[in-house]
């Protein structure tokens, strides 16, 4: 498959810049919204026929150049015996959150093959489906923003609870972390020997971590997920609000960095001599507010993108619910006709 988006993660220069976006399957699109009806993300997420349609409509509405598996980062805690559920407007919450060494002690070990055969199944129907037009991802949470939901039991932005486990049960912490990263191992290796021809680790609220903690806590986990990846599949490494972090997960082992715009693009392949691809960064609400705002916002990032190896267009975090479809196919266009040099 030629894909400009696979070459842009291995840094050689497509002919233009790719472009997806975090979420492009939600809420703020209309055919979504029609499947949706009546059915809970869970309820998609474990049918093929429809996770797989509502991936490939998403992909196809918004002309992006590469689709996303529809899926969520809490599906495979299901098979470690996590029982939740993803409320309207909220997000996940975990009934049985853990709170002791002995709650980690009883987390079931993971197989992907068993515990998810319909996220491998949705997997092959998409790629079906997709017929070789673009590559498809796939995607997984990251033990520590996993870890957050299964102790705090629903969304938080300090994640103090978390942070309290970690310092309090430090032997309880790196067990939950060791247990997690065999599951995502196991998770992204069964997706990858089902076709997906990149993979994205979600990291989503790391950024809560000092540096420090950051590499006594978590690093070695990250680290641990990209080695045990066949080299052939690019890697990207998600996380909002983390500007602080940058270096730690350059030296992680991504391809790809997906940051978001509180740092100027540019500054991350200058913090990393280049040795990256970049994904990002446009802010969601800009591409909410539409109009000018908007198109100075996709500029300004086009232009910090110029001149370096390796940009993959996209928000810096999921596609905002009161978005215009309109103004993502407009972004789309726009990256599209840029000229690289
Ligand atoms: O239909 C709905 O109710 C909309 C909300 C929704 C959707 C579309 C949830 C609840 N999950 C999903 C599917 C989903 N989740 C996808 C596939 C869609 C696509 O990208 O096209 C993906 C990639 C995710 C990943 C996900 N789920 C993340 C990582 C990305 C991120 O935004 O940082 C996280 C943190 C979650 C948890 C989650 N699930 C749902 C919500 C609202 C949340 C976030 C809750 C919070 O703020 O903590």
């Amino acid at each position: 498959m030629d894909s400009p988006f696979i070459d842009a993660c291995r840094r050689r220069d497509p002919e233009y810049t790719p472009v997806w976006f975090m979420r492009q399957a939600g809420r703020y699109l209309p055919s979504y919204r029609k499947i949706r009806g009546t059915k809970s993300v869970m309820e998609i997420a474990k049918n093929p026929e429809l996770s797989s349609k509502v991936a490939v409509d998403a992909a196809r509405a918004l002309g992006t150049d590469a689709a996303i598996i529809f899926a969520d980062i809490m599906l495979p805690l299901e098979g470690l015996g996590v029982k939740f559920t993803i409320i309207e407007n909220v997000g996940p919450v975990v009934r049985n959150t853990i709170r002791s060494r002995d709650d980690v002690d009883s987390l079931s070990s993971f197989d992907a093959e068993v515990h998810v055969p319909f996220v491998l199944e949705a997997i092959d129907a998409t790629i079906t489906k997709l017929d070789g037009s673009i590559p498809l991802i796939g995607f997984s949470g990251a033990p520590f923003t996993l870890a957050g939901y299964m102790i705090e039991g629903q969304p938080s932005r300090e994640l103090t609870k978390t942070k309290s486990f970690m310092y309090e049960n430090e032997k309880a912490w790196h067990s939950l972390m060791g247990k997690l990263t065999a599951m995502v191992r196991d998770y992204l290796i069964a997706q990858i020997r089902h076709g997906v021809q990149a993979v994205q680790l979600f990291d989503s609220w790391v950024g809560v971590l000092s540096p420090s903690d950051y590499s006594r806590y978590v690093s070695q986990y990250t680290r641990a997920i990209f080695e045990s990846l066949p080299q052939n599949v690019p890697k990207i490494h998600f996380c909002a609000d983390s500007g602080n972090l940058i270096e730690q997960f350059h030296a992680a082992g991504p391809d790809v960095l997906s940051v978001d715009w509180r740092v100027p693009i540019d500054a991350v392949w200058d913090r990393c001599r280049e040795g990256v691809a970049v994904q990002g960064n446009l802010d969601p609400s800009l591409a909410a507010v539409g109009g000018n705002a908007m198109v100075r916002g996709v500029r300004q990032v086009l232009k910090g993108a110029r001149g370096h190896r390796g940009h993959i267009f996209s928000l810096g975090h999921g596609v905002l619910r009161e978005t215009e479809p309109a103004n993502l196919r407009r972004i789309v266009k726009m990256v599209h006709q840029t000229r690289r040099s």
